[in-house]
């Protein structure tokens, strides 16, 4: 049984069914071809008739039967450690989106990365912001799906300090294969030290309101798409933007518009309204990711950025 959600006993099952595949595999193929020689038509041109043989068709029921029975048993029993949460276990929100993952912990800290203590079991309560997604950690075995407008969960033990790759293993689009992360794992005095400085960070700017527009950006995920220094990525850059005269699609129809306020604000929230020439019409609306307040912010940041 497999009380724990370890990756050695993971390993074990894996290596199980690995075993009983391959064997069989061996077993039926060369069978087969034993068969095709032994029955071939020129070694046998009068057909005889073979009589049923009772232990032969005894046994090629019960051996598959208990050893598919031994599979359901191994699977049910990981599948019931994973979905079994220790209590102690720390909540952490991961979110995914176009095109990179966040994680979000009690204290209100958000993340890029998975920073996580040795020895203790994390909990992830997975969604996603767009379109679906999947939470792939190799090094522990576990995956899971992200879905929008709904909450799945997964949870590992970091038994070894290190780092771990991070992927989404579901097809998201043009940028899917950037949405990487990693999970680090440190010693429970590093992490502390961590948690409490970001924490401490994070309570006051939320207080007077004011994460910097740039951090901004960061946090909603603006810059996995978007650069600040005027290259081009999946979407425009931000460089020089405000004010200048950009080439738009609206409706089918090219016409020049002037990145204003409004302009800004509107392809922030409705951004298949005008899409920039040269561009796919591929970016997500954020109307609910974004308040009024911070597309102000975003705006006054992007003011300044000459
Ligand atoms: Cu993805």
């Amino acid at each position: 049984m497999l009380s724990t959600n370890s990756t050695a006993a993971f390993n074990n099952v894996f290596l199980f069914l690995l075993v009983i595949s391959v064997v069989l595999l061996v077993s039926i193929t060369f069978t087969m071809i034993y068969f095709v020689f032994k029955y071939n038509r020129k070694k046998n041109p009068i057909p005889v008739n073979i009589e049923s043989h009772l232990l032969l068709e005894i046994t090629w029921i019960v051996i598959p039967t208990a050893l598919v029975l031994a599979m359901f048993y191994y699977g049910w029993s990981g599948f019931t450690a994973m979905r079994t949460v220790p209590p102690d276990a720390m909540t952490v929100k991961a979110t995914g989106r176009l095109w990179s993952w966040q994680f979000e912990y009690e204290n209100g800290i958000k993340s890029g990365e998975l920073k996580v203590p040795r020895g203790k079991p994390v909990k992830l309560l997975i969604t996603s912001q767009d379109v679906l997604h999947s939470l792939f950690i190799p090094a522990f075995r576990i995956k899971e799906d992200a879905v929008p407008g709904r909450e799945t969960f997964l949870w590992f033990l970091p038994e070894k300090e290190g780092e771990y790759d991070l992927f989404c293993s579901e097809y998201c689009g043009v940028q899917h294969s950037s949405m990487i992360s990693k999970v680090i794992v440190t010693n429970e005095d590093d992490f502390q030290a961590w948690y409490s400085a970001e924490g401490r960070k994070e309570p006051g700017a939320k207080a007077d309101e004011k994460l910097s527009g740039y951090a901004l950006l960061e946090d909603k995920g603006c810059l996995d798409c978007h650069s600040v220094d005027g290259t081009i990525e999946v979407g425009p850059s931000f460089k020089g933007l405000f004010n200048r005269k950009v080439q738009v699609t609206s409706s089918g129809k090219e016409r020049e518009l002037v990145a204003d306020e409004t302009y800004i604000k509107n392809s922030i929230l409705h951004p298949d309204a005008d899409v920039v020439k040269g561009f796919d019409d591929i970016m997500p609306s954020q109307e609910g990711n974004v308040t009024n307040e911070e597309v102000d912010v975003i705006i006054g940041y992007l003011k300044e950025l000459k």
